[in-house]
């Protein structure tokens, strides 16, 4: 694949007069841009949290009221909102890739949801985020979803022995992960790439065929005895009374109990802050949460009228305000730079029935925007989006475009290390947005679900395709073209009104496409 190194499309604010140090920091994929933080602070820990489904309007400081998220709110009265911070794909495991990778997922063939026993799909020789920040001197862990696939090669992979290659052979020095989803088997914790708890007399055997495993209960069979019903799918192995995906048989001990994820991520997590408060850090926290299936701790079921997802909500809500108690009290906050966001919009029904449609009230889990998880537009991608650096960022709202796919360079950049050409080739510099420093970020962003869309400035367009024949042909889609400045609701096609915008659209996305073949 040859690749071609982007050019930087960040626009400026802030005159310049470059100093040795301001060199420093610009490094990765960056023109000059932006104000120094060498000067002042460098090398702040990094902690990224990462919600699961979490919809832009799921947020009270987005406009939720039928759940209230404190700490998240906290996160924003302290930091730096974007109204216009996305993800790359309105599913888990691209967005996941284009962020850890800086790559768009979509030029990689095999990034799409990932089945729980699927090979590790990020190749271990190219510079990732946390390969970058290692790199840099940050000691790097994960906490919570995985789901970019374990192991290599064609063999089947024993899940008793070492589980290589994974996290660490991307540049997670520390892992305690789940490996795929919460709905997808196998339903354990793996710590440093060993499952925990694991007895030796009792190896657990993962399948994702179409047989259930003999004698093992599954999720038609024992349909009437699962603690929540499930919708779609959802119907295989049976772990702590919830169906699944995939099936699973062994290592008894080693299952987890959904109503502790929660509690023992967060205490993984903050573990791994305590332990690393004398040298910078990234933690890369990822919740299950708000995923399906949502099975809160009993400390949080019915503290909204909206059921499991509202209770998961507040749940993870918790989460954030336990991380941030342990920066406070390791009196870490003001040298910690926190990124919160969420891996793709929201889905109400995920194929369990918990609920989620019936007590929705007037909740808007995506906000204004249009669409959700699985969708093309803004709500499939346009995510709840803080930057938190007491003392370094000033509070605010920013309108500026990011994207999580240029956490690769804007990292890099504060950490003082210079990128290849070939590595994150799609991720952009916009430390100085994210820092406040700029008011503008990226001036166009691609967005993906099954298609590809781009945003340039206030237009967006989403690409028509003709009929195709064949029982499996995608449906056939006229172009579409949307002023988000009027009709953030994505809800009137302006494309024959505005046919140059739409053709000039059109061709950037054609050209971006073919960066990376
Ligand atoms: C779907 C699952 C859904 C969820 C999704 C992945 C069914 C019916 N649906 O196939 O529940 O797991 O995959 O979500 O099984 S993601 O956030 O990890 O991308
Ligand atoms: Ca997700």
């Amino acid at each position: 694949m040859k690749r071609v190194p982007l050019l930087l499309a960040a626009a400026l604010t802030v005159p310049l007069n470059l100093q040795a140090a301001d060199a420093l920091w610009l490094g990765a994929h960056a023109a000059p841009l932006g104000r120094p933080a060498v000067q002042t602070k460098n090398r702040p820990n990094i902690l990224l949290i990462y919600a699961d489904d979490l919809g832009y309007g799921d947020v009270g400081f987005n406009g939720a009221t039928a759940v209230k998220t404190p700490n998240v709110d906290r996160l924003a009265t302290e930091g730096l909102r974007f109204n216009n911070g996305y993800c790359s794909s309105s599913t888990c495991t691209p967005s996941r890739f284009s962020m850890l990778t800086g790559e768009y997922a979509f030029r990689q063939k095999g990034t799409g949801v990932l089945p729980g026993d699927a090979k590790l799909i990020i190749p271990t020789d190219r510079a990732t985020l946390p390969s970058i920040l290692k790199k840099a001197g940050y000691a790097t862990g994960i906490v919570g979803k995985w789901h970019l696939g374990l192991g290599a090669g064609k063999e089947e992979l024993d899940w008793n022995a070492e589980i290589k290659p994974g996290p660490r052979e991307v540049g997670f020095e520390y892992s305690f992960i789940m490996a795929a989803t919460g709905d997808r088997v196998p339903c354990v914790f793996i710590e440093n790439q060993r499952i925990v708890g694991l007895e030796a007399s009792d190896p657990i055997e993962v399948s994702y065929g179409k047989t259930p495993y003999p004698g093992e209960p599954n999720g038609v069979s024992e349909r009437d005895q699962l603690k929540m019903d499930w919708s779609e799918g959802h119907n295989m192995a049976v772990v702590n009374g919830i169906g699944r995906i995939g099936y699973m048989k062994g290592g008894k001990a080693a299952l987890w109990k959904d109503e502790d994820m929660a509690d023992t991520f967060t205490r993984k997590g903050v573990e791994f802050i305590e332990s690393h408060k004398d040298k910078p850090f990234f933690l890369y926290f990822a919740t299950h949460d708000i995923h399906v299936p949502r099975v809160p701790n009993a400390r949080f079921v019915g503290k909204t009228t909206m059921g499991p997802r509202g209770d998961a909500i507040v749940q993870f809500d918790a989460c954030v305000g336990e991380l941030l108690a342990a920066l406070d009290r390791l009196h870490l906050s003001e040298d910690t730079l926190v990124i919160f966001t969420s891996d793709n919009g929201p889905v109400l029904d995920d194929g369990y029935k918990d609920d989620a449609v019936e007590k929705l009230g007037n909740h808007k889990p995506a906000g204004p925007f249009r669409g959700g998880k699985y969708s093309i537009y803004e709500g499939g991608t346009r995510m709840p989006f803080v930057v938190r650096w007491p003392g370094r960022v000033t509070p605010g709202v920013s309108e500026a475009i990011v994207s999580q796919v240029d956490f690769c360079a804007s990292f890099a950049a504060l950490a003082g290390l210079k990128l290849g050409p070939e590595d994150a080739p799609d991720s952009i510099n916009v430390m100085p947005a994210l820092l406040g420093d700029s008011r503008t970020g990226r001036d166009h962003v691609l967005m993906h679900s099954g298609i590809v869309a781009i945003r340039h400035g206030k237009w967006k367009n989403v690409p028509g395709r003709p009929a195709a024949n064949g029982p499996n042909a995608p449906r056939a889609r006229d172009e579409e073209l949307y002023d988000l400045e009027r009709d953030l609701s994505e809800s009137t096609n302006v494309a024959a009104q505005h046919p140059d915008v739409a053709a000039r659209l059109s061709k950037e996305l054609d050209q971006l496409r073919a960066r990376g073949e």
